[in-house]
């Protein structure tokens, strides 16, 4: 058995789980690769296939070195099948089976339950792919081309993941889900991606940046919860994967900082003391912040809609089943039941939203939420740092949770257009989008970051364009 530290890395897919004496999965695996790479050059960034990038490599499970970096051509990236490290004696931390031995095999009863599970959340690694396939044309530095391919690429391995669980632990049936999760197309009409926010588009550089801090933050979020599952092989793809979403984060929370950073010393420069005078900050080349705020309040509300509905009996099943925790699960001081408790929710009473408590278990997408604004609220603070010390009064900040919402309770209670990124401010966006691909060089709207990737200096070539 290996014990989840060695890498192989001989066959076709690097993993830690042993596929050289697991010749069913192996084959099952390699069956599925070809399908993968051909959709990885369908779908996956437009251009690019044969430049190098500079990525990370996941090489190790070990926290302190878990990654190489190198040149790459994407679709020769390494993407590899690789668990945390078994935790012995790990037991169920919550739900009906509390106490129990966690599984290494999928209970019969909940079969169906947790494939649903592992299905929507590899449903969303390739369709962010899919949202992104444009962006690469327009990067603001070769710098933030090598971010978007470096989450791009992560992203692919993150279905990788949820792939070899579909493989191993769901005969024929996972197998068939495997196969559709490269057939679904984000935004397609009649084969779109599951969940709402994966088939809107990401059109331009700040909404990619938004969808890595606001999005993302889901992810980390529903994999947190995952990643306390009574089924072991689940908890640990989870953990390592969390490992790698860190980075997706900070490229959108530092894409986003730099570009605020940016405006606002164009801004001071220009002697300009009132950042909602758009005409003449625009006229700078750099965006203002009113339109950043409608952008964000856009990606959050979307995100949003990704924690389902308030009150949810399947959320309180997984909850009950020890599939799928609370965020930090194993850190909560409570009995873990949630049987007689109840926590409070947003409802909608007489056209009010009103704070009701609910039984906690039902509530549980909304626990998860709650926590989730709470991640997000940090990063607002740091974007706001620049604009503070500047001497500016404006701040950017988080909408009401019932504004442009799509799903549960507060489907279209507040949806006020000129909250919303107008198609004014898309055009000026796009007016910006021009690749600066020359190494150090930096587009007007975005300030340089603070240190390169790996250590490299401010001139280092992220991406060799032409090979
Ligand atoms: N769009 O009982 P409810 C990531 C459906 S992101 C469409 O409230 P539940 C990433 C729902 O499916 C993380 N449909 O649902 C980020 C259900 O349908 P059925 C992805 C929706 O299960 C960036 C019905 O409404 N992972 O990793 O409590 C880049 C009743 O709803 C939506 C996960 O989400 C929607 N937004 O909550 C790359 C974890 N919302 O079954 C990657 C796995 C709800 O009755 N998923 N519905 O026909 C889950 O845990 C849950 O399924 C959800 C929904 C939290 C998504
Ligand atoms: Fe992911
Ligand atoms: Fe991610």
């Amino acid at each position: 058995m290996p014990d989840g530290m060695d890498v192989d890395y001989d066959g076709l897919i690097p993993n830690n789980v042993g596929l050289a004496q697991d010749a069913r999965v192996r084959k099952a695996l390699e069956t599925w690769h070809p399908g993968y790479i051909d959709w990885w050059r369908d779908m996956g960034p437009e251009g690019f296939q044969e430049s190098l990038v500079y990525l990370r490599t996941a090489i190790s499970v070990d926290p302190k070195g878990w990654a190489k970096f190198g040149y790459v051509r994407m679709p020769e990236y390494k993407w590899g099948v690789l668990l945390a490290p078994v935790v012995e004696g790990r037991r169920i931390g919550f739900g009906a089976h509390k106490g129990e031995p966690a599984w290494q095999e999928v209970p019969g009863e909940y079969r169906a339950m947790l494939r649903r599970l592992l299905v929507i959340q590899g449903d969303t690694e390739p369709a962010s792919v899919e949202q992104q396939r444009h962006l690469g044309a327009t990067a603001p530095s070769l710098y933030d081309m090598r971010n978007l391919f470096q989450v791009n690429v992560e992203e692919g391995r993150h279905l990788w993941a949820m792939v070899y669980l579909l493989q191993k632990y769901f005969g024929t049936q996972g197998r068939e889900e495997a196969e559709d999760l490269l057939r679904r197309r984000s935004g397609d009409a009649d084969s779109p991606r599951m969940l709402g926010a994966f088939n809107e588009a990401t059109p331009d550089w700040l909404s990619f940046f938004m969808f890595t801090f606001f999005t993302d933050r889901d992810g980390k979020m529903q994999l947190e919860a995952l990643a306390q599952s009574g089924f072991d092989p689940l908890s640990r793809t989870c953990r390592f994967m969390l490992t790698e979403e860190a980075h997706h984060m900070f490229v959108g929370e530092t894409g986003v900082g730099r570009i605020v950073e940016r405006t606002v010393e164009a801004m001071k420069e220009a002697g300009i003391d009132d950042p909602t005078d758009v005409e003449r900050v625009r006229a700078l080349g750099v965006i203002d912040l009113p339109t950043i705020q409608r952008k964000l309040n856009l990606h959050f509300s979307l995100t949003l809609d990704l924690f389902g509905n308030e009150i949810s009996t399947n959320a309180a099943n997984a909850f009950n089943a020890g599939l799928k925790g609370r965020y930090r699960e194993d850190k909560l001081e409570d009995d873990h039941q949630l049987t007689s408790s109840t926590y409070p929710v947003l409802r909608l009473r007489d056209g009010q939203p009103v704070s009701e408590d609910v039984p906690a278990l039902s509530a549980l997408n909304m626990r998860l939420r709650d926590d989730y604004v709470t991640d997000c609220q940090g990063g607002i603070g740091r974007w706001n740092k620049p604009i503070e010390k500047a001497g500016y009064t404006f701040r950017l900040q988080l909408p009401p949770v019932t504004f442009n919402r799509k799903i549960g309770e507060f489907a279209g209670f507040d949806s006020d257009p000129a909250r919303l990124p107008t198609g004014d401010d898309h055009e000026f966006i796009d007016s910006l989008m021009r690749p600066v691909m020359e190494a150090g060089k930096y587009a007007s709207w975005i300030a340089a970051p603070k240190v390169g990737v790996d250590g490299k200096p401010g001139e280092f070539e992220y991406v060799r364009i032409h090979g």
